[in-house]
């Protein structure tokens, strides 16, 4: 913070003494001034470079301080949250955090989620996962609205495997008592979940 306000002073000062020489207007610019609103330029160029890292580096720290609560898992972060709530209520309160409700992309991202939501929620918990078929029955998709090409719906009964709620359940539920199998189940029933993070 100091540090980018140092810079942008330092960058402003130099400006300003840069217009005033130039105040008077000159027919020709002189090689030298050319020279000087390169330097200018140049200067500008690493000042925003340096205010983009910056900004960088703050979001990776925002996202250590969440990772040092939640768990870092293969460039994500999981963060749980225990409070039973609604899909929608569930899925907003964690946009509002800037995450995603977690999406599980392969077998062990999902085994290493479900081991993080015993921990965390309970051995007999059911969480909200951000993927549903909201928008066209059957089709699941994840929040950015693409089919999910991973899946691991319980199918232990064969006569009903999941998901077998139709039009009545449309949101994507994790069980840990189930060892991480998925569940469909009515959007409205309240459950934890679990904010995903991408680490940049
Ligand atoms: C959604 O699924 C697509 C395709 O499977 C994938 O490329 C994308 O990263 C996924 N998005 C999220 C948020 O998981
Ligand atoms: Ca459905």
């Amino acid at each position: 913070m100091a540090l980018r306000g140092a810079l942008l002073l330092f960058g402003m000062l130099l400006f300003i003494n840069c217009a005033s020489q130039q105040a008077p207007p000159k027919k020709r610019p002189a090689k030298k001034d050319v020279a000087k609103d390169t330097a200018v330029e140049e200067l500008q160029k690493q000042i925003d470079n340096i205010v983009q890292e910056l900004n960088i580096l703050k979001e990776q720290q925002a996202l250590q301080t969440v990772c040092l609560k939640g768990v870092k898992i293969t460039g994500k972060c999981f963060l749980a949250d225990a409070l039973n709530k609604r899909y929608h209520t569930a899925s907003e309160d964690c946009n509002a955090l800037g995450g995603i409700l977690s999406t599980p992309s392969s077998a062990d991202e999902n085994a290493r989620l479900t081991e993080y939501v015993r921990q965390s929620v309970g051995l007999d918990a059911q969480i909200w996962l951000g993927i549903n078929d909201m928008a066209a029955e059957g089709r699941w998709t994840n929040q950015t609205g693409l089919s999910v090409a991973y899946n691991n719906w319980d199918a232990s009964n064969q006569r009903s495997p999941q998901p077998d709620g139709g039009r009545v359940q449309n949101c994507a539920a994790l069980s840990t008592a189930a060892g991480g199998k998925w569940f469909d189940e009515n959007c409205r029933e309240e459950k934890p979940s679990v904010c995903q993070f991408n680490i940049v």
